[in-house]
């Protein structure tokens, strides 16, 4: 172990070294003034303190991570990526190019007791070279999401023969407050394809969202192919709401979506809704239905009419197939059961299901999360609730020990509209505007103990919209304050501040292509091309 860190040490300081000498060799460059301070980092970290220089990021700047952790390899060539795609910049990673590096971003793993979390990160930016600090890749990977934060949009080409892009120096100490915050997207209202739900996980993962929660079945579409079940797509896949042509994902999708989302340090949990929402699977499967009505395919939007029969063995052996097949493609702890608007399940036999389907979760070698009604049945503290609706199921749930999700629909709800002008959602729950979303304390949020708190997800219902752009504009900018909310400490929340730095987003939203809603309470700073075109236009 003490060789080991030896043996790091020393490759760091011969490189450090023997950069400066090749550095002194080159003209002085001049560096701008700078405030780490005040750049515009989502989530807030936990510590910042600035020394006031600039790291001249540029052609000779190169990318070294800890020998022989593959991990923090693919955490270079991520973070070497964006740099790309940001800057045009073509930064080499793990490969030594000699006399062409004047500089370096050291990706190191570390395992120092100040890093508690293995999200923890530690960032030391200095005038030759950036330190990311991390006990893990996951730690590496959110510290990669500051780095690229920090790095301007465009590059300072005044201040000397060559251009830089200076990043501001200082140290950054941060972990997050919640170990989950996640975010899920129905794709069973409306489909959505492999590439939207990439792009969202990509906007995501630059916020440190660690969790997507994909709902995959509901009455109106079953959406992720069971190979014992195949009536479950081939019909239940067809349909979505307002006659559009439905869809799902094959084996290979899902697994290319978990693959992909593994890349950015963030788990998928599969959903399938039960006993209730089960129209589309009845209609696939008629022996499955429990309304005593002949299922038909539906495309409306009204909830609370279908049921499994809970009462049948054949049922919970159709259960087992789907949650074995589904959680051998998952590598995340947790299998999501739905268990929400069950209205025409009576409640005996409600708690009777879901006391099954927990064990069949738990056989398969997962957690199980359910909404918060899932709480009435006799859960063991290791399942999860979702806190969407009933405080007194959360308060159920505190008292069987389980931890608690919070996704209280007045607060949280990305379907929810803005405002009564919204082009898109719903307003059951409430009007949520971006300082409504941002402007509440999960810490404390109806009384549940801290500690009860597993942390924060924002849900993206899909009755109303059918396609990436407007998913956007629901989920955008708010998604952005749900990612500080559950990653920043309450002391460092603030909305003055978190307004302005939101402010400074749209540069990257706009490079991203996101149609986000452009909420008047915010006086978006938008990048100079885009200020072009639109006076252009
Ligand atoms: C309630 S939240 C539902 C969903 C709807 C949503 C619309 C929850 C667990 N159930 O079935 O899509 O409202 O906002």
């Amino acid at each position: 172990m003490i060789k080991s860190i030896f043996f790091k040490s020393l490759i760091l300081l011969c490189l450090i070294a023997g950069i400066s000498s090749c550095a002194e060799k080159k003209e002085q460059l001049i560096l701008p003034e700078t405030d780490l301070a005040k750049e515009a980092l989502i989530p807030i970290p936990l510590k910042i303190i600035p020394t006031n220089s600039a790291f001249a990021l540029d052609q000779f700047t190169a990318i070294y991570t800890s020998p022989r952790s593959e991990g923090l390899n693919r955490v270079g060539a991520f973070l070497s990526e964006k740099i790309n795609s940001k800057t045009g910049l073509r930064l080499p990673v793990n490969t030594i190019e000699g006399t062409t590096v004047d500089r370096i971003i050291y990706i190191n793993q570390v395992d120092s007791s100040e890093l508690e979390e293995k999200e923890s990160y530690q960032l030391y930016i200095k005038k030759d070279s950036i330190i990311l600090n991390a006990k893990t890749a996951e730690g590496a990977f959110r510290g990669v999401q500051t780095l690229r934060q920090l790095i301007p949009e465009k590059s300072n080409d005044t201040l000397n023969k060559r251009v830089i892009w200076p990043i501001p120096t200082g140290k950054i100490i941060d972990q997050p407050n919640f170990v989950y915050r996640g975010a899920m997207l129905d794709v069973a209202r409306h489909f959505f394809s492999v590439e939207d739900v990439k792009k969202y996980i990509d906007l995501l993962a630059y916020y440190k969202i660690n969790a997507l929660h994909l709902h995959l079945t509901d009455d109106q579409g079953w959406r992720i192919e069971i190979k014992s079940w195949p009536r479950l797509t081939e019909v239940g896949g067809s349909t979505e709401v307002g006659g559009e042509a439905g869809g799902f994902y094959t084996q290979e999708d899902y697994k290319e979506i978990v693959a992909y989302a593994g890349k950015h340090h963030m788990m998928i949990i599969p959903e399938v809704d039960m006993p209730g929402h089960t129209n589309a699977a009845s209609v696939a499967y008629p022996f499955l239905n429990g309304n005593g009505k002949t299922p038909k395919l539906y495309e409306g939007t009204h909830v609370g009419f279908s049921t499994f029969d809970t009462r049948k063995d054949t049922v919970y052996a159709f259960i087992d197939d789907v949650v074995r097949e589904i959680t051998a493609m998952t590598p995340s702890p947790y299998f999501h059961i739905g268990g929400d608007e069950s209205h025409v399940t009576k409640k005996k036999d409600f708690i009777y299901f879901i006391d099954r389907v927990e064990k069949i979760v738990q056989k398969h070698g997962k957690q199980m999360i359910g909404w918060d009604e899932a709480a009435k049945a006799n859960l063991d503290s290791s399942s999860i609730a979702q806190f969407w609706n009933s405080k007194e199921n959360a308060t159920t749930a505190v008292e069987k020990g389980m931890k608690v999700i919070l996704s209280p629909a007045k607060k949280a709800y990305l379907d929810m509209q803005y405002d009564p002008l919204s082009k898109h959602g719903l307003h059951w729950a409430a009007y949520i505007p971006v300082d409504t979303a941002y402007v509440w304390t999960p810490e404390t949020y109806s009384g549940i103990p801290k500690e009860n708190i597993l942390g924060v997800e924002a849900p993206l219902w899909s009755e109303t919209i059918s396609n990436i752009s407007e998913l956007e504009y629901l989920a955008f900018p708010r998604a952005i304050g749900y990612s500080e909310l559950s990653w920043s400490t309450e002391e460092n929340r603030n909305w003055d501040d978190f307004k302005e730095r939101l402010a400074k987003q749209a540069p990257f939203l706009e490079r991203m292509n996101v149609n986000y809603y452009p909420s008047k309470l915010i006086d978006w700073k938008k990048s100079e091309h885009s200020i072009e075109t639109i006076q252009k236009d």
